[in-house]
């Protein structure tokens, strides 16, 4: 009888931390009954669960912003743009640094659910004509990045193929007024290569559908995709859901309103389309390219020497001494150097990118910021065959699991036992030992490549496995090839490891993983990306020609990763969890078990036992006692004795039950938001009362 069903019957409950009981059961009852009245935000506290409706749902509007726009979080429905407000909220009265992380597996929501929130901030800060061009340049710098970094794979037809933690400024007034980009680790391999059922990145298919004809035709190309070779592998260069001539329009856009050399990068664009399709003689050695007429394009568009390109595409210059040697390629060896040719330019045109964005959003104004950063990074992903790039990318995902269990449950539990607040522990599995066998000195994987990288003599891929069942042969969540009838009685083919990861088991193939890893590109080929002087830096320049070796792929990504967790680290955190609801994009269709299987990985009936075990809301006495204090006439103005018995004057005072908060070593914590909205409504009608009174005072005098 649908009218004696109660609200919580209907929709199920608003936030997890509310359930009647933590089973995983439960959990996903909830989440299942909310998901099918189109409810995709449920909260576990200050957390947010998104799950994918693969359907557009009319919840994104202005309208719904200006609603949500400094609203106290629980006031309304669960939503991205709440838990936006709520950062942006905090970071304005407490005028402190926050993050936001969004996690969840490939085609989980990630990207989506970072474009609403900078949509949000673009809407609901303060703007004036100036910060609106700052607002412009980070809402354009979406299509573009997406254009040269996303890509159709098998779990996304939209996929971040780059990591990307992007800093939104503020000023002391709110104002959004600058911006600025990291990106991580692109999967440049893409450009020369696709599985099937994948495609390049997007904007090679935009320019081919898209482009005016003037322009085709000055880049010397064909409006047909099937022509290129580096599109037509994956045999899917016509994706129904995916309007390139549209998709070619936006990006062209954003790029002009910006970009004074949009000519020349669309130029660098066609040219290594052309590059693939180079092909070369078939005797055993590679001195003639069979096309030439397709040199005359990359020649122009890229700005190199005929005599430069020709030899560095067929050539091996050694030098030796004061000597230079030239030793003709094979076959095999030219297209690989054509190859790496494409991959560098494509490299170093998306770090050109970035970095004009990041020049365009700088903030000029001097004044004291804080930021909100947004992490928008490649999600985990297992597909039949995994590569070095799945490799990389997984293991991205251990760290920010890592950062996530350190943030919240680790955390959370020693903050109580550091302020002396009883409570029962909660078991987690704590992922630390998959980043230590991955990242360790010596002894991890990244290590063991490196080592095997710079083995001179007979290093392969299969020596780097060798290597691998050697030193880890018998680290629980490293499956050796030798191993895995016993362990998981699934075979491993001769070239193969597994790791058991927080999200599951990876199969991942050795092959290629020494070469991507080194990433090293022949002398001469280096040459010729260098005349391409346009698009590098002064800095990239001498980077990229040091002669000495660089640092290993994986290596930098490993750094770079490390720094980014300082980075979030000295932040306060916000999480948004994705959940993906199905694996055919269905819309509406709600998997229980691959749902299941990501509640579990991701740790939410952990995080929601330790949110629910504990308090809702904690602050040091000292900044709780500073907002609130006019609360109280004991606390108001000053308060003289220690901050701790200040607050406990002043809590006494707003008629705090016992149970509602505890008093520990440094900070009081709140159990639920409720109390504190009382408090918060309580100092909003002082705050009005006041401003009255100071206009009538004005007004009167
Ligand atoms: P991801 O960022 O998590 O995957 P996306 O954000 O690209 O995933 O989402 C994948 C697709 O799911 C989108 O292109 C939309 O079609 C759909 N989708 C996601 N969120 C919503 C939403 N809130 N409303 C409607 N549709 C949505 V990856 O970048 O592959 O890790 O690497
Ligand atoms: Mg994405």
């Amino acid at each position: 009888m649908e009218g004696a069903l109660t609200a919580r019957d209907r929709v199920g409950i608003q936030d997890f931390v509310l359930l009647d009981e933590t089973t995983e059961v439960a959990f996903l009852s909830n989440l299942q009954k909310r998901f099918s009245k189109d409810l995709i935000y449920t909260y576990i506290g200050t957390s947010l669960v998104s799950i994918n409706p693969y359907k557009q749902l009319d919840i994104y509007n202005k309208k719904l912003m200006e609603l949500y726009m400094g609203v106290n979080f629980f006031e309304l429905p669960p939503h991205i743009y709440a838990l936006a407000d709520n950062a942006y909220q905090t970071m304005l009265t407490e005028f402190n640094n926050h993050f936001i992380l969004i996690s969840g597996e490939s085609g989980a929501g990630k990207t989506e659910a970072s474009k609403k929130i900078l949509q949000y901030y673009a809407v609901s800060c303060p703007s004036t004509a100036l910060l609106n061009t700052v607002r412009d340049k980070m809402l354009m710098s979406i299509p573009v990045l997406e254009a040269f970094g996303n890509a159709k794979t098998l779990k996304n037809n939209n996929s971040s193929r780059f990591g990307k933690y992007m800093d939104i400024q503020f000023n002391s007034q709110g104002d959004a007024v600058g911006g600025h980009i990291l990106n991580y680790l692109l999967e440049k391999s893409r450009v020369v290569h696709q599985n099937h059922g994948e495609r390049n990145f997007h904007i090679f298919y935009q320019l081919v559908a898209g482009a005016e004809d003037d322009l085709l035709h000055q880049l010397g190309l064909e409006r047909d995709c099937q022509h290129y070779k580096y599109l037509t592998q994956g045999e899917c260069a016509i994706v129904s859901s995916i309007n390139d001539r549209n998709d070619w329009k936006s990006v062209k856009n954003a790029l002009l309103t910006d970009l004074h050399s949009v000519q020349h990068l669309f130029g660098i664009v066609a040219s290594v389309l052309h590059l693939g399709n180079i092909q070369f003689g078939s005797d055993s050695k590679a001195r003639t390219l069979t096309y030439s007429l397709i040199m005359i394009f990359p020649l122009q568009l890229l700005g190199v020497d005929a005599h430069s390109l020709h030899e560095g595409l067929t050539f091996r210059k050694l030098e030796a001494k004061n000597d230079q040697v030239l030793t003709p390629f094979t076959v095999d060896h030219a297209i690989y150097a054509r190859d790496a040719l494409a991959k560098a330019i494509y490299g170093q045109t998306f770090t050109w990118l970035v970095n004009t964005i990041n020049e365009s959003m700088e903030n000029k104004d001097p004044s004291k910021k804080t930021v909100i950063g947004l992490l928008d990074i490649y999600g985990f992903e297992v597909f039949y065959v995994n590569s070095f790039e799945q490799f990389c990318i997984n293991y991205c995902n251990e760290k920010l699991q890592q950062l996530f269990i350190q943030l919240t449950l680790k955390a959370e539990q020693e903050e109580y036992e550091l302020e002396d607040i009883e409570w029962e522990v909660v078991q987690f599995f704590n992922n630390r030992i998959i980043c230590d066998l991955v990242e360790e000195k010596h002894k991890g994987i990244i290590s063991i490549l490196d080592e095997e990288c710079l083995r001179p003599g007979d290093a392969t891929d299969l020596t780097f496995l060798e290597r691998l069942e050697e030193k880890i042969g018998n680290h629980p969540h490293f499956v050796s090839h030798k191993l895995a009838d016993k362990m998981t009685r699934k075979t491993l083919e001769r070239g193969d490891f597994r790791l058991l990861h927080y999200a599951g088991e990876v199969t991942y193939c050795v092959v290629g993983f020494l070469d991507k890893n080194n990433d090293l590109i022949y002398r001469n080929i280096k040459d010729v990306s260098l005349q391409m002087n346009i698009f590098l830096s002064c800095e990239a320049r001498i980077a990229f020609s040091i002669r000495r070796r660089p640092e290993t792929v994986a290596t930098q990504f490993k750094s770079s990763l490390l720094k980014l967790t300082e980075i979030l680290m000295a932040k306060e955190a916000w999480y948004i969890r994705c959940l993906k609801s199905n694996e055919s994009k269905h819309p509406g269709q709600f998997d229980e078990a691959l749902i299941r299987h990501q509640v579990k990985y991701l740790g939410l009936m952990e995080h929601l036992r330790v949110r629910r075990a504990g308090f809702a809301y904690r602050r040091k006495f000292e900044v709780f006692l500073k907002r609130y204090k006019p609360l109280c006439p004991a606390t108001w103005p000053h308060w003289r004795g220690e901050p701790a018995d200040g607050v406990e004057v002043l809590v006494q005072h707003l008629g705090y039950l016992p149970n509602e908060y505890k008093m520990g070593r440094t900070k009081i914590f709140i159990r639920h938001p409720r109390t504190l909205y009382a408090t918060e409504d309580a100092f909003d009608k002082y705050r009005m009362y006041h401003a009255v009174l100071l206009f009538c005072y004005f007004f009167t005098s």
